[in-house]
C-alpha cells in the first residue's frame, strides 16, 4: 500500500526508490557500535510526520499520569503545527549532526493512521517514529527489533524495514534480526491492575514498583531498546513497565553465547520506562544517575567495583513536561553523546549543560523540547548505526 509522500516530507528511503524493488545498495555503509560514548559516525534520527495519539492500551496506561488527555481523551492525529514545530527541531538536530560528518538517516512512512488489528488486539491508531531508540537495539554488528509492549507501536518497526534492508545489503557482515513478536492480548497484562491504576496514590505506585509488579505480566516476551543500556561487553537491562522478566532472559540467552554479559538493574520509580532518562553512560568511567530513581541496594556495586564514577544529574530546567507528553521533565538528562568530549544537551536545560562542562564535555545545546511530547529527548530520538571502537571490556 502506498503512502502518501505529502505525509511524509521527512521519511527517508524515497518511495521512488522502491519501485524498482531492489534494496539500494550504499557503498562504505557498515553497522557496528557498542556503546553510547564512542565516536558518532552514522544514526538515525527519528521524524514526526503524520503522528497520532493512539487510544490508551494496558501498558501505556501505567506511564500516562490518570488526568492526562492521553488516557483516551485526546485520540486521533496530533495538530499538524504541533507536527511542523517537533520536525523543526528535529530536522536542526539532523542538521547539526550531519554539519559535524556524521551520516544521518531518517525513518521511513507508514500510515499511523491505519487502525492496528491482530487476532488478539484492536487499537485506534499507531504511534508514530518520533524515538527510533525504543524499537531498534544495535548490538555490534547486528540490529534487533524490539518486541514493545505498547499495542500502537506493534507495527513501528515497519517504518524501518527498508533501511535496514538496504543497511544489510551494503554491509555484507550487518545482521537484521526481529525478537519474537508478543501477543499483547488481555492475558499479557495485570488488567485488574490496569483498572486500578488511576486510583492507586504515588505511594501505592512506588510500593508496587518496589515489588516490581507492572501492568505487563510474564505472558509475553516484552523488552524495549531503550531499557538496554550498552557498555561493550557488559548490558544492563532494567526491569519496569516496557521490559519483563521474560524479556530480560530472552536477551540474555541471545547475547550471552556471544561473549556478552546481561546485567538486571532496578530503580526505586514509580513508573520505571527507558533506562535513558535514569541512568547514562557518559564516557568509559563515567554514568550519570537521575537523584530521583537511586538504583536497587548492591547494584552500584559493579560500577564502583570497577573504578567507575556515578554522578547524579542536574535538575532539569522545567518543573512539568510539555502538554500531551508522555515523558517526565528528566528527558533533560537524555543527551546523545558525539564522542568521549561531546555531547548533544537540550538547549533550554541549562543547570544540565553545566554540569556537563564541568565534566569537561564541549556542549553542542540544540532546541528539542518542542519533540518531546512525539516521544523523547535526544537519545530517544536516534539509534546508533555506527560508532567507532570495539566491544571493550569494561568491568573485567
Ligand atoms: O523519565 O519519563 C523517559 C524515557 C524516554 N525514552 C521518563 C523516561
Amino acid at each position: 500500500m502506498s503512502v502518501s509522500n505529502d505525509l511524509y516530507p521527512n521519511a527517508s528511503a524515497p518511495l521512488e526508490r522502491k519501485e524498482s524493488g531492489v534494496p539500494h545498495v550504499r557503498k562504505g555503509l557498515k553497522v557496528e557500535s557498542y556503546n553510547d560514548f564512542d565516536p558518532l559516525k552514522h544514526v538515525i534520527v527519528g521524524i514526526a510526520d503524520n503522528q497520532y495519539i493512539p487510544e490508551a492500551c494496558p501498558a501505556s496506561n501505567e506511564k500516562i499520569p490518570a488526568d492526562s488527555p492521553m488516557r483516551g481523551g485526546k485520540a486521533g492525529r496530533r495538530t499538524q503545527e504541533s507536527i511542523d514545530q517537533a520536525n523543526e527541531c528535529l530536522n536542526g538536530f539532523a542538521k547539526l549532526l550531519e554539519g559535524r560528518g556524521i551520516i544521518v538517516d531518517r525513518p521511513g512512512a507508514v500510515d499511523w493512521n491505519a487502525r492496528v488489528t491482530t487476532p488478539d488486539f484492536s487499537i485506534s491508531s499507531g504511534f508514530g517514529v518520533m524515538p527510533p531508540r525504543d524499537c531498534l537495539l544495535t548490538m555490534g554488528k547486528s540490529i534487533l527489533m524490539a518486541p514493545m509492549s505498547f499495542r500502537s507501536r506493534y507495527f513501528e518497526y515497519l517504518a524501518f524495514t527498508d533501511l535496514l534492508r538496504e543497511y544489510f545489503e551494503s554491509d555484507q557482515e550487518c545482521l537484521i534480526e526481529q525478537a519474537p513478536r508478543p501477543r499483547l492480548s488481555d492475558d499479557s497484562f495485570r488488567m485488574d491492575y490496569v483498572a486500578a491504576y488511576e486510583f492507586l496514590s504515588d505511594e501505592e505506585t512506588m510500593a508496587r514498583s518496589c515489588r516490581k509488579e507492572y501492568s505487563t505480566r510474564e505472558t509475553d516476551i516484552l523488552f524495549d531498546a531503550a531499557d538496554v543500556m550498552r557498555l561493550g561487553k557488559d548490558i544492563f537491562v532494567q526491569h519496569g513497565l516496557t521490559t519483563n522478566l521474560a524479556g530480560i532472559r530472552w536477551i540474555k540467552r541471545k547475547y550471552e553465547p556471544q561473549g556478552y554479559r546481561v546485567h538486571t538493574l532496578s530503580f526505586k520509580d514509580n513508573h520505571p520506562i527507558h533506562i535513558d532518562a535514569t541512568f547514562c553512560p557518559l564516557r568509559p568511567g563515567l554514568m550519570l544517575l537521575n537523584p530521583h530513581r537511586p538504583l536497587f541496594d548492591g547494584q552500584r556495586e559493579i560500577f564502583e567495583k570497577n573504578d567507575w564514577q556515578i554522578v547524579e544529574a542536574a535538575q532539569p530546567a522545567w518543573d512539568t513536561p510539555p502538554p500531551l507528553c508522555y515523558s517526565s521533565t528528566w528527558l533533560s538528562m537524555n543527551t546523545l553523546i558525539l564522542d568521549h568530549k561531546t555531547v548533544c544537551v537540550e538547549a533550554t536545560e541549562t543547570a544540565q549543560m553545566e554540569q556537563f562542562d564541568k565534566l569537561g564535555f564541549n556542549v553542542l545545546p540544540v532546541n528539542l523540547r518542542d519533540a518531546y511530547a512525539f516521544g523523547g529527548g535526544l537519545h530517544c530520538a536516534t539509534a546508533d548505526v555506527l560508532r567507532e571502537g570495539t566491544c571493550e571490556d569494561y568491568f573485567a
